[in-house]
């Protein structure tokens, strides 16, 4: 099936080897090898996805204006086939797209150290900075209410309403937690209605996995653009926090191995404002940990929601996977909450540095 695919893009002749690549936990990667190059090929998960046109049309759009207004600017635009398409459906099979692997680079899939961290904000920073001038309404929704907190929470409470009893009770004390952050929610819907949150070309999926370094450890540019869509700031920064600050990821079941590093809340915080400082309003800069917040709290809710509907959305490897995912997102918001005051007064130090 691969072969046949990769000749639609006249590759068959000279493949020499495949392998699966990556661990995101919805699509589909392999790393292709043929004789003169290197490439991405990627399965789009349409259980998820519903609508991979999309997910196509605000990638060329996106790179159609980059290369124009930022030619010098690397970016990872998907190849065409010998019919111009950049999207190839296979029925039974699924939606294929195929990238060229931008030589000398490499990605982490665990974060080594703040410079790395600072280097990754700055690059989602500089994506968001570099797409101020393309019109973000332009863009192709692909996932409805993907980052939607208060549509987060009421498929939560639908989760509570008709789950089974003995999923609601073996998730009791997880739940009792989680109901004490509904507060974050209600921050949320007072974002949506504050004329000085800005909606920009926001990324969706800042893990440290989605850039791409070169052989000195900066910054080359961001991938996997399937979330691209009009958003709020507090999801690039928010996603950061929930994946970069603690050692232990959200695989942990050990929850003792749960921090919030402060190195690396600074690294993130610095490298986002080194680019977007003066795109961000004085008001949108009192909410970055607020982001943390945000994006570990529908984290901890879509875990809990998913075991409660019996795993049916993420994958999960034993019955209550996702069950301790979500105590793991629970553990992590507490220990930011904590810290959120101490936290805050660094914030403000570093946007004064920034000005
Ligand atoms: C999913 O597939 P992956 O790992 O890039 C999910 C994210 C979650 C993440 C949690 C489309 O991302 O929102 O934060 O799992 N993506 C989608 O690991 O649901
Ligand atoms: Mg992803």
């Amino acid at each position: 099936m691969i072969k046949n695919l990769l000749q639609q893009f006249n590759l068959t002749d000279t493949v020499t080897h495949y392998t699966i690549f990556g661990n995101g936990l919805i699509n589909r990667t392999w790393v292709v090898d043929t004789v003169d190059n290197k490439y991405i090929l990627q399965r789009i998960n349409d259980n998820v996805f519903t609508n991979p046109a999309a997910i196509d049309e605000n990638i060329n759009a996106i790179n159609q204006f980059l290369k124009c207004h930022f030619p010098e600017y690397i970016f990872t635009a998907p190849v065409f086939t010998s019919n111009h398409k950049s999207l190839i459906h296979i029925p039974g099979e699924g939606y294929f797209r195929l990238f060229e692997f931008i030589p000398d680079s490499h990605t982490y899939t665990v974060l080594e150290n703040p410079a790395l961290a600072f280097e990754a904000s700055q690059q989602f920073g500089k994506f968001t900075k570099l797409l101020a001038d393309f019109d973000s309404s332009q863009l192709k929704i692909t996932l409805s209410g993907f980052h939607n907190l208060s549509l987060r929470y009421t498929q939560y409470t639908t989760a509570l309403a008709t789950s089974s009893a003995a999923r609601l009770s073996i998730a009791q004390e997880a739940i009792t937690i989680a109901n004490t952050y509904v507060h974050i929610v209600e921050t949320y819907e007072t974002i949506l209605a504050n004329p000085l949150f800005k909606k920009r070309v926001t990324h969706h999926d800042t893990k440290i996995s989605n850039v791409l370094f070169n052989s000195h450890n900066r910054g080359i540019c961001v991938i996997d653009l399937d979330t691209v869509m009009p958003g709020y700031f507090i999801s690039d920064v928010g996603d950061m926090m929930r994946t970069y600050l603690s050692p232990a990821g959200e695989e942990e079941t050990d929850m003792t191995k749960i921090e919030v590093r402060e190195p690396y809340f600074d690294a993130i915080v610095q490298g986002y404002l080194s680019q977007m400082n003066t795109e961000l309003t004085t008001e949108e800069k009192k909410y970055f940990v607020y982001a943390g917040k945000f994006m570990i709290y529908m984290q901890a809710l879509r875990f809990l929601t998913d075991y409660l509907n019996n795993n049916i959305y993420y994958g999960a490897s034993y019955e209550l996977h996702n069950l301790h995912r979500a105590i793991n997102q629970l553990t992590l918001l507490q220990l930011l909450t904590q810290k959120e005051d101490a936290l805050n007064k660094r914030v403000s130090v570093f946007a004064a540095q920034y000005q």
